[in-house]
């Protein structure tokens, strides 16, 4: 009886799960997500931090979301029992400047991001090292 002791990695069939999913989302077959792809799952359409989602789901900032990055995103954003990473993740959307902290000013931004759909290009982030 090889009963594997669930870790927090992903399992073949989560990840065969993903990759279903990723390729429905990708209509266009480019193999990445843009945002227009993005905001088709169903879970983060009526959500107004869908352009936050996608921005913390884009982790090297090209503006679209790869499978790696899905998969990572849809990790921690679906991961069971790690309240920890669940709650990073939610700071992560909050924390629109990436200093870590959540500023005065970063809900103000959010309100703004909320009502204007369809942010303009981003002319390759900003270099910030840390
Ligand atoms: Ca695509
Ligand atoms: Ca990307």
């Amino acid at each position: 009886m090889g009963q594997e002791a669930s870790t927090d990695k992903l399992e073949s069939n989560d990840i065969l799960r993903m990759m279903k999913k990723f390729g429905k989302l990708d209509a266009d077959k480019s193999g990445a997500l843009s945002a227009e792809e993005f905001m088709s799952i169903n879970e983060l359409k009526s959500n107004p931090l869908v352009e936050r989602v996608i921005d913390v789901f884009d982790i090297d900032g090209n503006g679209e979301v790869d499978f790696n990055e899905f998969i990572t995103g849809m990790h921690s954003f679906a991961s069971r029992g790690e309240t920890n990473q669940k709650l990073k993740f939610a700071f992560n959307i909050y924390d629109i400047d990436k200093d870590g902290y959540i500023t005065n000013a970063d809900p103000a931004k959010l309100q703004v991001l909320g009502k204007r759909r369809g942010r303009p290009k981003k002319a390759g982030k900003a270099l910030s090292r840390s």
